[in-house]
């Protein structure tokens, strides 16, 4: 059971990710139960002289320093990932079901940036910094000339902002960092469709973004046909620091991610598989890559895609004369999109960055098809 053996046999992954989920229900997680009171928040936070100020420079250069041990130097202190291990017997995947845009044409919605300790792998405890206490944030979602009225409020310690790709409007007032207590409101309208990132963009916007503070903006194409589910993923990497600690800021820098997630957490449609989609139902996956460093290619292992839609454009659609189908939905940082696909049979279908290393650090997922059990039998 090792995910990270050169040369594993795709057919051989739907197994070992159950196996991996089955094997671990009876251990010890060994999850920090600490909650926010039990860590002090960083005191030399950034920005605290507005919005530019601290640019390049790590928001806690101390503690993104490592603290200067010599234990350190070589990341002894840093919390690693067990490809192995399972997340507690209380641990709730998020919800990757994925909920139409709500009723109307004009959107209002508060987005408060936050920073709190979170769990984000098995054993994993990092104080993060997200929206709406969520790693990724919110999804948003509506259709092209809807309007969002976004109130976007400071509750961090320190400077934060929000930058909406899907937008567009003057940086430097809607996108502007604010301070703590402070609020501003975001108008834009949805002209193009498309999935489409949202960040945090105050400097130094490596660390904001890669600190959890990011998520999706769906904006549906015109002529979206229906579909059976609908499920929302959003890739992006964790930089582990010290447990309990905010992630290492040499390490993003130096691209030298210890997890890469589906919506927060490593493997968590692994350990809790998507289960509800049957044979020849259709299935639309929105995908975005919110890195902020790492590119994904998205493949669902025992189907095929007809339809690929990428930034902006339907790239693949099924077509009587080519015949054509696609293997993967290849997204470079911050790209989106959607695929679409069904499955023929019951069975176990793992989803991935088929760029293995990603898979091998978390990337992976699980459909489990119709009637599951029954063609387990005997396992
Ligand atoms: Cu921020």
């Amino acid at each position: 059971m090792n995910w990270t053996r050169p040369g594993l046999l795709l057919a051989a992954l739907a197994a070992i990710v159950l196996l991996a989920a089955a094997c671990a229900t009876t251990e010890d997680s060994g999850v920090a139960e600490g909650g926010p009171e039990d860590l002090d928040l960083p005191d030399t936070a950034n920005n605290e002289g507005g919005a530019d100020e601290g640019a390049d420079e790590p928001a806690d250069p101390e503690l993104a320093a490592n603290e200067g041990d010599e234990a350190d130097e070589d990341g002894g202190d840093y919390v690693e990932l067990d490809p192995n291990a399972a997340p507690g017997h209380d641990f709730e995947a998020r919800d990757p079901r994925l909920d139409p845009a709500p009723e109307g044409d004009h959107h209002e919605m508060e987005i408060r940036a936050t920073e709190m300790e979170q769990e984000v792998a098995p054993g994993v405890t990092q104080r993060v910094w997200g929206y709406n206490d969520q790693v990724p944030g919110p999804v948003i979602r509506g259709s092209v000339g809807d309007t969002f009225e976004i109130t976007f409020i400071n509750d961090g310690e320190m400077g934060h902002s929000i930058d909406f790709h899907a937008s567009k409007v003057a940086p430097n007032e809607e996108m502007r960092t604010i301070q703590p207590g402070e609020e501003l409101t975001y108008e834009f309208e949805a002209q193009h469709a498309g999935i489409f990132m949202y960040h945090c963009g105050t400097e130094p916007v490596l660390q904001h973004t890669a600190q959890g503070q990011h998520g999706a903006v769906i904006v549906d194409p015109p002529d979206l046909e229906p579909v059976d589910h609908e499920f929302w993923l959003v890739q992006h990497e964790y930089y582990f620091g010290e447990q309990g600690g905010i992630q290492d800021y040499d390490k993003m820098v130096d691209r030298d991610w210890d997890a890469v997630v589906f919506n927060g957490y490593p493997a968590q449609y692994a350990h809790e598989p998507i289960d509800d989609v049957e044979p020849g139902e259709r299935v639309r996956v929105w995908l975005q890559n919110n890195g902020p460093s790492a590119s994904s290619s998205f493949h669902v292992i025992g189907t095929i895609f007809d339809t690929v839609f990428k930034e902006g454009s339907y790239q693949l659609r099924p077509d009587e004369e080519t015949e054509g189908g696609a293997q993967v939905l290849g997204l470079q940082a911050s790209q989106g999109g959607f695929a679409e696909f069904t499955f023929d049979t019951d069975g176990v279908y793992p989803f991935v960055d088929h760029e293995f290393a990603d898979m091998a650090q978390g990337a992976v997922g699980v459909f489990e098809v119709g009637d599951v059990d029954a063609d387990e039998d005997g396992h």
